[in-house]
């Protein structure tokens, strides 16, 4: 059986944790292949009584929620322990059994000293910053690369433990108090704070590669999941305002350890407008009352840190590039419900840098952050369309902004999203 990859089309936050549990009563496991608890994913469930119940998931992969499904943390990702077993105390808490997932012995683990270091450097680079979450995502990642990184496996020799935490704060001390003036770090600290999990954290350590590589030979079906989005990975997004993981669909190849001759489905999530949370380019962002009134209809503030995010109209130059860089073989337009009530809706199609008209994204970060929208304006639809099931009961005009988005990106858009609950979708493929 093949592997689907999930991945976000724009800057994050377009509804990837919905998409990924409507597919939750046909899939089998779902794996989180990058990034750590810098991730919000919301799921909304009805309930028999007609009340709504809200999870918020950071670390823990969407799909956990569905009974049946064997959710799994790959090697992609970076653990902050504490997180964890907080966001499986809440869940199990709440009734919702935890007890099939498996984590990678090879997964990294975020250390106290990389959330101190996060905050700081983003602190220091004044308006130069990233925006961060401030979870230590940015400095765990690079240790990784730098091979001074703590991976999961370690936890379980101690006298290893200690001597890569030794290694690593070597460095890390000549940062944290030379450079940033912070007090130094001692090699006790963070051992007792990793060791603290150890008993809990060993019966959920697999070598996840090797059980998705079986369950797919089995016929199961596996769902990779992304955090964040096309947008802000590290090598195909608005560089150096991304995160630090590969957030791509090519991202599920390295994160879980699968190869890429066993994923035949793409799904992109893609909102019907756009919004960014922290810094960087974003061509369609609306500074006025229209922005405004997005991030209210649309309730857009972070899942995680609860800034507001920032809003503006849909930009097919970057559907078309997340379908292109993905691979993308269905689109879930998200969100369309929170368009209901404008006389138009501005589409933009292309980009004007210094005169010049671009059809794709520009190369240069530097042409994108000149990048002025080029919209084409369709007329806009004032019914409430959160209780439609099926397409055919959209309005003509929403109907018509669907397939005119279908058209500029080239991809069908098979699920449509009208509003935040489990059953307030569309299926059209
Ligand atoms: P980091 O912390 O190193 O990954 O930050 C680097 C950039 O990546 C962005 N980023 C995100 N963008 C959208 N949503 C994210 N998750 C949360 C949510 C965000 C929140 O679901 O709402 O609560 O603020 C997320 N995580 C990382 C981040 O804004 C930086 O631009
Ligand atoms: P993710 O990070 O991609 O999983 O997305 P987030 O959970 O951070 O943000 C998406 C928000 O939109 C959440 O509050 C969802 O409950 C909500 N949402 C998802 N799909 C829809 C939809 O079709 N309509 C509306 N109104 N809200 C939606
Ligand atoms: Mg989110």
């Amino acid at each position: 059986m093949p592997a689907i990859v999930l991945v976000g089309a724009q800057w994050g936050d377009e509804g990837k944790g919905k998409a990924t549990d409507l597919l939750g009563d046909r899939i089998d496991y779902v794996v989180k292949f990058n990034g750590g608890n810098n991730a919000g994913h919301t799921v909304v469930i009805e309930q028999p009584d007609g009340s709504r119940e809200k999870y918020a998931l950071h670390l823990l992969p969407s799909g956990i929620l569905s009974p049946g499904v064997t959710p799994v943390i790959g090697n992609g990702v970076v653990i902050d322990l504490s997180v964890l077993f907080e966001e499986l105390d809440g869940l199990q808490a709440r009734g919702i059994d935890t007890s099939a997932l498996r984590i990678s012995g090879n997964a990294h683990v975020i250390p106290s000293y990389n959330r101190v270091l996060d905050k700081t450097i983003e602190r220091f680079l004044g308006s130069r910053k990233i925006g961060t979450t401030g979870r230590g995502i940015g400095p765990t990642y690079a240790d990784k690369m730098n091979r001074i990184g703590i991976r999961v496996q370690d936890l379980f020799d101690e006298s290893i433990l200690r001597q890569k935490v030794a290694a690593a704060l070597e460095s890390k001390n000549q940062i944290l108090v030379k450079l940033y003036n912070r007090r130094e770090m001692a090699v006790d600290e963070v051992v007792d704070e990793m060791l603290k999990y150890v008993d809990r954290l060993r019966p959920m350590v697999t070598d996840t590669s090797l059980e998705i590589s079986e369950a797919l030979d089995a016929g199961k079906l596996v769902l990779c999941e992304a955090g964040q989005a096309t947008l802000l990975d590290v090598d195909h997004g608005t560089y150096p305002y991304v995160t630090s993981s590969s957030a791509i669909s090519a991202g599920a190849c390295t994160g879980a350890g699968i190869p890429p001759t066993r994923i035949d489905r793409v799904i992109g999530v893609f909102k019907a407008y756009t919004t960014r949370v922290g810094e960087g380019p974003f061509p369609t962002e609306l500074l006025d009352d229209s922005g405004e009134y997005l991030r209210k209809t649309g309730a857009e503030f972070g899942v995680t840190t609860g800034r507001p995010r920032r809003c503006g109209w849909m930009d097919t130059v970057i559907g078309r590039y997340a379908f292109r860089i993905n691979g993308i073989t269905d689109f879930v337009l998200t969100k369309l419900d929170v368009l209901s009530g404008l006389e138009t809706v501005p589409v933009c199609v292309a980009y004007d840098v210094d005169g010049v008209r671009h059809d794709e994204m520009p190369m240069n970060q530097s042409d994108f952050h000149h990048a002025t929208p080029i919209y084409e304006e369709l007329p806009g639809w004032f019914e409430d369309i959160s209780h439609c099931r099926s397409y055919e009961e959209l309005p003509a005009n929403c109907r018509a902004y669907v397939e005119f988005v279908e058209a500029r990106i080239g991809a069908r858009i098979s699920v449509i999203g009208v509003g935040p609950g489990r059953a307030e979708v569309i299926v059209r493929h």
